[in-house]
């Protein structure tokens, strides 16, 4: 057997990944007096089977486990590994592999995960979403117009009872959806029980009330076993969702959660929290985009993907990429000025995710988010409606009245003038975006 040279045996230009490699789209940066060949071949070596050095003997299957980077343009390179480097249904693993050990390397200045193609064969291991954007639909009986929600502000401090009042509010005033905040889960004067059993309440006579389907994406977020407790809990309130905080309880957690929530029947709603540590900067870490297909495949029904005009970064390109990566059942490779952006992916029959918009909205953003983003998302308005001069309810309704002008295709200036809720917004917040 040839020795193996630990990095330029990693390099193979001529090689055009199988059906069931899977591919992995890197940017990187080389240190200096690194090649990008010599970069590029630490890259897949790091991730795959090498190590730093040659070694006195090797397995006699190495070369056919050992990825290789094939295409190099600019800063980008792929890298396809062969399937049988990771285990079935094993997504923390894969990223101990491809989102490891390789970012730490001094031999590159910089290093980003853009994209990862899934085969088939890698993807026929994991559920996907339970409900998709079509059961979320049917569970709320809406349509076609986004689905609203609001987060009870400020983040934490109400007690469960203030919280559950400010719940019945929300959906009073023509909201879906109430979510708990991705710090709240249970405190002394907020406990998990007590909350979601008044709120189970109130929604009960919100929905009595009004006559519309409500529900409550409540932040199971912890441990998971208690995690998994939590989801019983809900299941026997009658609740349909669960909230989970899938940066800060990790992938594996998300995954066993899916398993319960199959069981429990309860939609799951990722909140990101912690992703803007690894995607934020451009040059180095991780994309939204590899987390949120991540998230698809292990199977969540709702994400937050941002806002573009919101408080929190987040381009209007790389959110658009991102919706459709949640939502498309197939997407070509893309190519922005010559820089690759996205790989292509068949994602099979995995059900689509419900993309969230969310973060310093208000009812005057509303219609250039429909606009951005379509009607086939979930649009959240948290401070947007609690800081309304007239209360939460007058809030919620505000920013329902901004749906519905855009829905109609009327401006907001020209709706308000009929809707004294929308324009005592306007007179708050007018069009401005908060930093
Ligand atoms: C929004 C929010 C959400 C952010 C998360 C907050 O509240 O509750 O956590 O939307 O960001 O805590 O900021 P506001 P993203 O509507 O009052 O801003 O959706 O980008 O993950
Ligand atoms: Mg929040």
């Amino acid at each position: 057997m040839k020795k193996i040279d630990w990095y330029s045996d990693f390099v193979d230009l001529n090689y055009s990944p199988t059906r069931t490699d899977i591919v992995c789209l890197f940017r990187f940066e080389s240190a200096s007096g690194i090649s990008p060949k010599e970069a590029v071949g630490r890259i897949a070596s790091e991730s795959s089977a090498g190590t730093w050095t040659t070694l006195n003997k090797i397995p006699f299957r190495l070369n056919k486990i050992i990825a290789k980077s094939y295409e190099v343009k600019g800063n980008f390179v792929k890298v396809a590994y062969p399937i049988d480097l990771w285990e079935q249904g094993n997504i923390s693993q894969l990223l101990s592999g491809v989102a490891g050990n390789i970012f730490g390397m001094k031999a590159l200045k910089n290093l980003r995960l853009v994209d990862i193609s899934f085969p088939k064969t890698y993807l026929k291991h994991f559920r996907g979403p339970q409900f998709g954007i079509e059961g979320i639909r049917k569970l709320l009986k809406i349509k076609n117009r986004p689905i609203t929600g609001a987060v009870a502000k400020p983040k934490i401090g109400w007690s469960a009872s203030e919280h559950a009042q400010l719940a019945y509010e929300t959906w009073m005033g023509g909201f879906d959806l109430v979510k708990d905040d991705e710090n709240l889960t249970s405190t002394s004067f907020n406990r998990f029980e007590d909350r979601i059993k008044l709120c189970a309440k109130m929604r009960d006579k919100a929905e009595k009330e009004t006559g519309q389907r409500k529900s409550a994406l409540i932040n199971i977020t912890g441990e998971t076993k208690l995690m998994e407790k939590r989801a019983k809990m809900l299941h026997d309130l009658g609740l349909e969702y669960a909230m989970i905080d899938v940066v800060t309880t990790g992938v594996s957690a998300v995954q066993t959660m899916r398993d319960v929530c199959q069981d429990y029947h309860l939609a799951i709603h990722a909140h990101r929290a912690m992703h803007a540590a690894f995607d934020r900067n451009t040059r180095h870490g991780i994309t939204m985009m590899v987390l949120a297909k991540i998230m698809r495949l292990v199977g969540v029904d709702q994400i937050h993907v941002g806002t573009v005009v919101g408080k929190l970064v987040g381009s209007r390109d790389e959110i658009l990429d991102i919706q459709n990566e949640v939502t498309a059942k197939t997407l070509q490779e893309k190519r922005l000025k010559g820089n690759y952006k996205m790989l292509s992916q068949n994602w099979d029959d995995l059900k689509p995710v419900l993309p969230i918009s969310s973060g310093g909205l208000h009812p005057g953003l509303i219609p250039i988010v429909m606009k951005t983003l379509g009607n086939d998302i979930g649009i959240f308005v948290s401070g947007g409606i609690h800081g309304h001069p007239k209360g939460t309810k007058d809030g919620a309704k505000a920013a329902m009245q901004a749906i519905d002008a855009t829905m109609q295709g009327i401006s907001l200036s020209q709706y308000a003038k009929t809707h004294i809720e929308l324009k005592q917004a306007l007179g708050k917040w007018g069009f401005s975006k908060p930093r």
